[in-house]
């Protein structure tokens, strides 16, 4: 009997129904043995990888918080230096605190470089590890521990960064975004992220159960809904070019259709003008990117 690779194996402590590993299991499984990891401090990393034991199936290295794409970077440089860079990938991961803000500075430094490195990052849309802080991935609106819905302000009142556009502005040859509601579509973006020379981007929502405030079962449902409604895009794009983006049904459902399943977003179904606010996020996604 063949002994099947498993990227991300049982046994790990995350919590019950996460979208976070559920999407990195997708994408590291489609990258397949030839690669080396690197993981960012954040809970794709202490879930995974607590002393002496390893979940993963690849070499898998934890960095800093911040410098997941600076380990990425030395690692590439080694294997050029080996001869082996056609033979053996490198994949840099982290949460979106590590992507959006703190790593930011290294991975703008990796992609100005052009190194030969996928980028994934687990967009859970706050600082989760830690106690649910907001960072540069939060909605508009989102209740977390640092923006609490209340009496003076309603939950966060940041916008969201555009890190894909970020990515492609830096010219990256892959762009995409893919989310848990659509396994097949992760597996297929990151097969053909690694047929690319270059910095590469691909950003997977992750919904999070205590984070978000959902039950066990949602994370398949919610990782569709946000692109259904609008709210997450689904797209590619090659060269700085969109080049596909996943339609989203007509009639499209009304962002309360993904807000009321989650804990962060209940103030918001009651201030009609947040809603306002969110929902023209999406409508403005859909105008965008032609969904
Ligand atoms: C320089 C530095 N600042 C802060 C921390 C504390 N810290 C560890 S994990 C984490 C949150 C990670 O958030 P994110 O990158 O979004 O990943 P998630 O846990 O949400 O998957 C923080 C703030 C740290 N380890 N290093
Ligand atoms: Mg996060």
């Amino acid at each position: 009997m063949t002994k099947q690779y498993q990227a991300l194996s049982p046994g790990h402590t995350a919590c019950a129904g996460c979208g976070e590993l559920l999407a990195m299991r997708h994408a590291l499984q489609a990258a397949g043995p030839d690669v080396i990891v690197t993981g960012a401090t954040g809970c794709s990393e202490v879930t995974t990888s607590g002393y002496p034991d390893s979940s993963f199936g690849m070499p898998w290295i934890h960095s800093l918080f911040e410098n997941s794409s600076s380990v990425a970077s030395g690692i590439a440089a080694a294997l050029r230096y080996q001869k082996k860079q056609d033979k053996i990938k490198v994949i840099a991961t982290g949460g979106d605190g590590a992507t959006f803000d703190i790593g930011f500075g290294a991975l703008s430094a990796m992609w100005s470089r052009g190194d030969d490195i996928l980028y994934i990052c687990y967009d859970n849309e706050a600082y989760m590890n830690t106690g649910v802080q907001a960072s540069g991935a939060t909605l508009p609106g989102t209740s977390t521990t640092t923006s609490p819905s209340g009496a003076v302000e309603q939950g966060n009142m940041m916008p969201k960064k555009d890190m894909p556009a970020i990515a492609m502005a830096h010219g990256c040859v892959y762009v995409a975004t893919a989310s848990p509601g659509y396994p097949i579509d992760i597996q297929n973006k990151v097969k053909k992220a690694l047929t690319m020379k270059g910095p590469k981007y691909i950003q997977l929502l992750s919904p999070c159960v205590p984070g978000w405030g959902f039950s066990t079962d949602q994370a398949v449902k919610l990782g569709k809904l946000a692109h259904q409604t609008g709210l997450y895009p689904i797209f590619e794009a090659v060269n700085g070019q969109i080049t596909s983006a996943m339609k989203v049904p007509k009639p499209t459902p009304s962002v309360s259709a993904y807000l009321e399943l989650q804990k962060r977003f209940k103030h918001v179904l009651k201030n009609p003008q947040l809603l306002a606010t969110i929902q023209a996020i999406a409508d403005a996604n859909i105008v965008k990117y032609g969904l």
